[in-house]
């Protein structure tokens, strides 16, 4: 979300939440936003968006950018976002939380089976990106977002990229708008 923002130009203000804090002790502002205490949140004209993928369809749509200039564009964004909350955003976070010193135990067949989807889910990037410079063509859309949300953890996910998906990655960290999670989310 934060990327899509910096990458449309809209200017917004940015709200750390802590959340590894218990939930009831989080911000009463960002647990009235969202009762599920979980982010991301955006706040738009007052009204509170949740899920990040249906925030970066909002983007796109409200907008007109990242994908929501035309109609292509939009089913593009909807199908490579929807793609990721089903495939990516479903092991990419568990095996980086799995690395994690003190982090969930995982079995290791769960863990097999975390690594087995993220090959499907490899192939199938490849199979998406083709020999485009991004997963939206030439310019990078929300779709391109909602991958690098996890794509980025690779390392820490103790996961490879193919050769096509490292190429996409050096192409996404090379963009102006992109930070570091730091960057993006200052702890003030
Ligand atoms: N499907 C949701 C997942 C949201 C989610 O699980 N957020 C996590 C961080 S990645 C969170 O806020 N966890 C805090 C908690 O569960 O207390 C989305 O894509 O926005």
């Amino acid at each position: 979300m934060a990327l899509a923002l910096g990458l449309a130009g809209l200017a917004h203000r940015v709200h750390r939440v802590d959340i590894w804090a218990v939930p009831a002790t989080r911000p009463a502002a960002f647990l009235a936003a969202n009762p599920a205490a979980e982010v991301p949140v955006l706040i738009l004209d007052g009204a509170a968006h949740v899920q990040s993928g249906a925030i970066l369809l909002e983007i796109a749509g409200r907008f007109a950018c990242l994908g929501g200039e035309s109609a292509e564009g939009m089913r593009r964004a909807r199908e490579l976002v929807i793609w990721e909350a089903n495939r990516i955003g479903m092991c990419l976070p568990q095996l980086k939380e799995a690395q994690r010193p003190g982090g969930e135990v995982f079995a290791p067949d769960v863990l097999d089976w975390l690594r087995m989807r993220f090959a499907a889910d490899a192939r199938r990037f490849d199979l998406l990106l083709g020999d485009t410079t991004f997963l939206h063509g030439d310019r990078p859309g929300v779709g391109d977002c909602a991958v690098w949300g996890y794509a980025q953890w690779l390392d820490a996910a103790g996961v490879m990229p193919t050769p096509s998906m490292a190429g996409w990655l050096g192409r996404m960290r090379g963009l102006d708008a992109m930070r570091s999670p730091e960057a993006f989310f200052p702890t003030r």
